[in-house]
């Protein structure tokens, strides 16, 4: 019982944005066992999925192709911002795409994806139905969008470096110190500070430790955070989406990265022989939420294949593959029993009760938002 808590107070992070205007999330039928995967009509034997890297278990694509004889053409893009310019421009190509929850407002109301049928995705009643609440802020009835992983932005550390590179000096209390106070930043650049490389997922947790919304909108805000980052410009090395092995093989010790790809670089460095303490954080501040979901184009030419794929991927099992292989939480509530239990009790990747409270709810930017913090990270960027 206790593990599913973190569900209930997730609820209510995932549901902090909501108005009480918006519409209930679309009512989830019972979970259901994993039911086989849709049939598929006459449609050409392919599907193209576009999504971001190191986010699908390795076998995973061959066995849905095995099961279906559908081929998958995989790619894989590294920031929204890439996403977004690739959906503006229209003719993707793209069957499947997974766009973050600060960017699938506006790409829903611009209609750049289709209805989902859900009478074909038997496996949708598995969905958790607080998460599915949370999405309406994104996609009112649930209509478009399917949960691919949800993970935080947070910061991420080689213990064992950090703590030599810090010498005498103690660990801060909040954790963004590290990657943002030039008093720690001048002592780690050292063993090497990475950051996201881009202006989305950086300003906003920019904004938030210096006391401002994270989503906020206002240009006045992106200025003070980018004077903010100004300070610490010259201690970072890199800027790099993904940064799984800059981590897991030593080039940096602290980063601003995604709390699934710090446990994967954890792993990855363990299996290659080092005995460093590679950890997520958990900031006493917070870190920042963000979901992943699966959507279809409104030009997808194989709709009924993409059905498919995402009925496969809502299979209870397939759900505790993606925790169990990448350490990110997918949604699926029937997925939870079937992980291995140092995953679902992995604090860092399901947080526990307490923690959740912290999290700091997705935000949406309008187009003129986004602009300025792209002119905000710009300017920090190239300030060196
Ligand atoms: N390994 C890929 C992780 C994908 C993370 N998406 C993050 C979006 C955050 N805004």
């Amino acid at each position: 019982m206790k593990k599913y808590l973190w569900t209930f107070a997730l609820s209510a992070i995932v549901l902090a944005g909501c108005s009480k205007k918006e519409e209930a999330a679309a009512p989830a039928p019972a979970p259901v066992a994993s039911a086989p995967a849709a049939p598929v009509n006459a449609e050409e034997k392919v599907l193209n999925i576009y999504n971001w890297p190191d986010y699908v278990p390795e076998t995973m694509i061959a066995a849905f192709e095995k099961e279906t004889g559908i081929k998958v053409n995989y790619d894989t893009f590294e920031t929204n911002e890439a996403l977004n310019a690739k959906l503006v421009a229209g003719n993707t190509g793209y069957d499947i795409v997974v766009p973050g929850t600060s960017f699938s407002p506006s790409q829903t109301e611009a209609g750049f994806f289709q209805p989902l049928d859900k009478a074909k995705i038997k496996n949708y009643a598995n969905l958790d139905p607080a998460i599915m609440m949370g999405l309406v802020k994104a996609d009112p009835g649930n209509k478009h969008l399917v949960p691919w992983a949800w993970g935080f932005t947070t910061v991420g550390i080689n213990r064992t470096k950090v703590e030599k590179a810090l010498g005498k000096m103690p660990m801060p209390e909040n954790a963004w110190d590290l990657v943002f106070k030039p008093e720690y930043t001048s002592k780690l650049k050292s063993c090497g500070i990475a950051y996201l490389d881009s202006p989305t997922e950086i300003i906003p947790p920019a904004l938030h430790y210096i006391g401002k919304d994270a989503y906020s909108n206002e240009p006045a805000d992106h200025k003070a955070a980018s004077e903010m980052l100004a300070k610490v410009r010259k201690d970072v090395r890199i800027f790099r989406s993904t940064m799984i092995d800059d981590i897991a093989g030593g080039k940096a010790c602290a980063v601003v990265g995604w709390s699934g790809d710090v446990n994967i670089a954890a792993g990855r460095a363990k299996e290659n022989g080092s005995k460093d303490v590679i950890q997520a954080l958990l900031p006493t501040t917070g870190a920042l939420i963000f979901y992943d979901t699966m959507a279809i184009t409104k030009d997808a030419k194989h709709p009924n294949n993409a059905h498919a794929f995402i009925d496969f991927y809502l299979r209870a099992e397939s759900g505790a593959q993606v925790s169990d292989e990448l350490s990110y939480p997918t949604g699926n509530l029937a997925a939870l029993s079937k992980m291995k239990p140092e995953v679902s009790g992995n604090k860092t990747i399901f947080v526990d009760a307490e923690y959740a409270k912290k999290l700091v709810a997705p935000g949406k930017f309008t187009n003129e938002g986004r602009q300025s913090i792209s002119n905000a990270y710009n300017a920090f960027k190239k300030g060196k």
